[in-house]
């Protein structure tokens, strides 16, 4: 007799004839409490055996994404494709190298020019006809898609639906239900993570607007998310040549991130489905905070499709997505195995 496990855990058939496929009327059956063959049932199966309750928040307006410096000179290269507009040297400094490539200067008279590089002192715009910036007081833009004053949005349906299907392989109901939800948290432009003084504070940030962190238990699991714009400088996918960091998880005082600039950031660079990005950021981040693990075995990555010029890419196209806001079958064994998710640690109720 053979018993087929088909689709996922959901459903066990008798396979009568033993030839490997469950066809209905071929005596072969369905096995659950109320059918199955000859006196023999299933009792069920068990689907759920955790919950996990998510409290998540977003980000409120987006401030200070436009730098504004005074220009010192403009020099128009006859040969070259280029107009290099020199900065005076003042508050706008340090700037970060090439961060507002891809990105537009506007200048005094709202005229738009195409930014190609830029250095603390100089930027470098793409020639277009004859039009050159006015000298004064111009904006510089990166290529973010949120502006100043546009609210951070919440996480999308897409995104908690996955991580719903990501987490129900391992049996675990997840439920975005307690803690209240804040749509305007503080808004940050990037993590600091540069000392550890600094990563404390980032560390408490999270946890000063996780209301229901105190409830977390090891029979009773709560994570905390936080809809954020962009990680450190240096990984914000400004310039595009730089790494995008999709999400970031606390450890061990919890909650984490996932950032929404970051997220279509790279969506735009390679033409993907935004909120699949971030449904891919979501999964992998609470995987690390209900594993307490910080092993890079969390996702399943599509090695085929990885990018080979830019090692740690993990979204590539349509056909990664398929397998990759999945948990690996590592990931898996830690969440069946699990205590309880990453956050502060509580006495018994
Ligand atoms: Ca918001
Ligand atoms: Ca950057
Ligand atoms: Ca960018
Ligand atoms: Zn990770």
């Amino acid at each position: 007799m053979t018993l087929l496990l088909a689709r996922r855990i959901l459903e066990l058939f008798y396979d009568k004839n033993d030839d490997g496929m469950f066809v209905p009327g071929d005596g072969d059956c369905v096995m659950n409490e109320n059918s199955g063959w000859g006196n023999i049932r299933v009792s069920p199966l068990l689907t759920v055996w955790r919950r996990l309750h998510v409290e998540y928040d977003s980000m409120g307006a987006v401030k200070d994404n436009t730098v504004v410096a005074e220009v010192q000179e403009i020099v128009v290269l006859e040969d070259e494709e280029e107009i290099v507009v020199k900065l005076h040297p003042g508050e706008h400094l340090p700037l970060e190298e090439d961060r507002f490539a891809g990105g537009y200067l506007l200048d005094n008279s709202g005229a738009r020019f195409e930014i190609l590089g830029n250095t603390d002192r100089q930027v470098r715009l793409k020639k277009s006809g004859d039009s050159v910036p006015q000298v004064g007081t111009v904006r510089l833009r990166d290529d973010d898609v949120l502006t100043d004053g546009q609210d951070v949005p919440d996480l999308t349906p897409t995104a908690r639906d996955g991580l719903k299907e990501a987490m129900a392989e391992a049996c675990v109901e997840v439920l975005f239900d307690i803690g209240g939800h804040q749509g305007n948290v503080k808004f940050k432009g990037n993590l600091d993570l540069s000392t550890e003084k600094k990563s404390e504070e980032e560390q408490q940030f999270l946890l000063d607007h996780w209301n229901s962190k105190d409830k977390n238990r090891e029979n009773y699991w709560v994570i905390y998310i936080l809809v954020g714009f962009q990680g450190t400088r240096r990984e914000d996918c400004d310039p595009n040549t730089e790494p995008c960091t999709l999400g970031r998880y606390f450890a061990p005082g919890g909650g984490a991130y996932v950032f929404y600039e970051t997220t279509r950031d790279l969506a735009q660079k390679y033409n993907l489905c935004a909120e699949k990005v971030e449904r891919l950021s979501l999964v992998h981040e609470v995987g690390h905070l209900v594993t307490r693990s910080e092993s890079d075995d969390i996702t399943i990555w599509d090695v085929k499709t990885k990018d080979p010029d830019h090692p740690g890419y993990r979204v590539i196209n349509e056909d990664f997505y398929a397998l990759d806001f999945r948990y690996t079958p590592e990931c898996l064994r830690l969440i069946r195995t699990a205590t309880k998710p990453w956050g502060p640690e509580v006495g018994n109720p």
